[in-house]
């Protein structure tokens, strides 16, 4: 199977002095040259790279300095794939900073950046270091709650060179992904992902989280923010399946509460009798036509409950 050529351009975003130029060289290697757009007061190299047959072309552009502010921002963004939202480890106020950097990229390239990896750079600066990978990912289930969409984090030193080549290595996974080229993403360790619907296993936090994606993505849609419907499409359908999720826990703690309910049935019965009302008595069933009985029925169950006579 022979492969496709790709060319992707790719945003480094966050606040000055991360050390996003730093990463961008890094990445470039030795003999690595710049060109600074003035018109945009961006900075951009590329690079082309080979992944599973795929023949990349990585633009990497990074905003310098002061010029985030003033430029002509819609050029930067302007036909952006992807972006890396970068803070400094040792600044916790660069890494709250990304949720304005994430509402950039998404308003200001019309919607087409949608693909985020979040790099805490710095890590050789283990003295100085503030921002905790922990806290760093608590943060990010914010970012997930504000946008819906999934967000990969590792920690990247410029400076050693630390997860550099892993961290456009998997953006250049992730945008093939899109493109529905089949690409196998084996994460390492070092790799968090963070998305809508994992890791708190809070399911009612998720169910809200969800809903408010939706709602958020449909209010970007009316005010002409995404130019595609599909996003809210994607949305609905993770709110559908974080519902499954909680109906099925909802299931559980039912089970289990009805299983309590016979336990201590039958530990009570047991003073008098024995333990076999723990299997299941018949007067227990659900029946959906006769659901004033059943209530009734409950009610005796969770008072003080009469020994079922066999
Ligand atoms: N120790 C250390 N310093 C870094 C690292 N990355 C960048 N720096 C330093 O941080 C400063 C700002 O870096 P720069 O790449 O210009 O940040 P930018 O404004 O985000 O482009 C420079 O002095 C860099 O040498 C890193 O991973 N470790
Ligand atoms: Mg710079």
């Amino acid at each position: 199977m022979s492969g496709k050529q790709f060319i992707f351009k790719i945003l480094l975003t966050g606040d000055g002095a991360v050390g996003k130029t730093s990463i961008r060289e890094r990445y470039m290697g030795k003999g690595f040259q710049g060109s600074y757009l003035k018109t945009i007061g961006a900075d951009f190299a590329s690079k082309k790279v080979q992944i599973d047959n795929n023949a990349i072309t990585y633009q990497i552009f990074d905003l310098a300095g002061q010029d985030a502010y003033v430029a002509a921002r819609s050029s930067f963004y302007k036909g952006g794939q992807a972006a890396f939202l970068v803070f400094d480890v040792q600044d916790p106020q660069t890494l709250t900073n990304l949720s304005t950097w994430v509402k950039d990229c998404m308003e200001n390239s019309g919607g087409t950046i949608q693909t985020f990896i979040i790099l805490g750079n710095k890590a050789d600066l283990v003295e100085t270091r503030q921002v905790s990978n922990e806290m760093a990912v608590e943060f990010i289930q914010h970012l997930v709650a504000q946008t819906g969409l999934t967000f990969y984090y590792m920690e990247t030193s410029a400076k050693t060179g630390k997860n550099i080549e892993l961290a456009f290595d998997l953006m250049g996974k992730r945008l093939l992904k899109k493109h529905n080229i089949e690409i196998d993403i084996n994460l390492p360790d070092e790799v968090y992902e963070i998305g809508p619907g994992m890791g708190s296993g809070n399911v009612e936090k998720e169910v809200a989280e969800a809903v408010e994606t939706v709602v958020q993505a449909s209010d970007a849609l009316i005010g002409g923010i995404y130019t595609e419907s599909n996003i809210l499409n994607e949305r609905v359908s993770k709110l559908e399946k974080a519902v499954v999720k909680l109906a099925k826990k909802t299931d559980l703690i039912d089970q289990k509460l009805t299983k309590l309910v016979h336990i201590v049935k039958g530990i009570v019965a047991g003073e008098k009798e024995d333990l076999s009302s723990l299997e299941q008595p018949s007067d227990v069933q659900d029946d959906e036509e006769n659901a004033e009985e059943d209530k009734k029925k409950k009610q005796q169950e969770f008072g003080v409950p009469p020994i079922p006579k066999k």
